[in-house]
């Protein structure tokens, strides 16, 4: 049986679970909706880190290699028109390719660590490294833009990329918290356009992003976030 470990409100998860969506392939939801032990992570991935996927007897853990691996290996799609792309790197412009989905993953992680730091007391405003962390965001955003032709389409054209659906989780993920961040869609209104495409999709619909904050400790069936009382 084919299973994923993932936390609720992770980016990089949500990113996986839609590329899932996407070629219509079932699994076992092993959602945590808190960061277990070390010891616990660690019988998944030495990084301890989530998502992490088992397929048969591969576990694979790192969203990129996870989301490579799904293209590669299971060719059906069964997402909307248009549907997902083929393969992560495009004939002919593979390490340009390459590089979009590196950069896109970078502001995943400055995004990430400035969540984390918040719920650790620390707030990216009084922090040298967590202040270059949003700066970088601010940056990789209106590189981006640059890379994409037209409103709505993605980062490929009009064929749906996994880069696509990462940078849409990245975004959504730092709308749905309160970081202090702003990403200023309405300065970059050709990501904006993509965004609202992206989450148009059945399988973005399928796999929301919730809100979170400390003290939230689980959901509704309809996304309302049960709090701590
Ligand atoms: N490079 C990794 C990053 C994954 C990542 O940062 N996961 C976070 C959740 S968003 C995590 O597992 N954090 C828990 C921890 O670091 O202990 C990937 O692409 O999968």
């Amino acid at each position: 049986m084919r299973s994923l470990l993932y936390t609720t409100g992770s980016p990089f998860a949500r990113g996986v679970r839609v590329v899932l969506d996407e070629i219509g392939l079932d699994y076992e939801r092993l959602e945590e909706t808190t960061t277990p032990s070390a010891a616990s992570r660690a019988e998944w991935t030495p990084a301890l880190q989530v998502p992490t996927l088992r397929d048969g007897d591969l576990t694979l853990w790192d969203s990129g290699v996870i989301a490579e691996y799904l293209l590669a290996t299971y060719p059906q799609r069964a997402g909307d028109d248009p549907a997902l792309a083929p393969s992560m790197w495009r004939a002919g412009s593979e390490w340009q390719d390459r590089l979009l989905f590196a950069s896109i993953q970078t502001l995943g992680t400055a995004a990430t660590t400035i969540s984390q730091m918040r719920w650790s007391g620390v707030r990216h405003h009084g922090n040298s490294h967590l202040t270059r962390c949003a700066e970088r965001i601010a940056h990789l955003i209106g590189w981006l833009e640059e890379r994409i032709d037209r409103d709505g389409e993605g980062l490929f054209g009009k064929v749906v990329s996994v880069h696509d659906i990462f940078l849409t989780c990245h975004l959504r993920f730092i709308a749905n918290r309160p970081l202090d961040l702003d990403t200023r869609l309405a300065a970059h209104p050709k990501i904006g356009a993509l965004v609202d495409r992206m989450e148009d999709r059945a399988s973005f619909r399928n796999n929301p992003v919730l809100w979170w904050e400390p003290g939230i400790t689980g959901y509704e069936a309809d996304g309302t976030p049960i709090r701590a009382s």
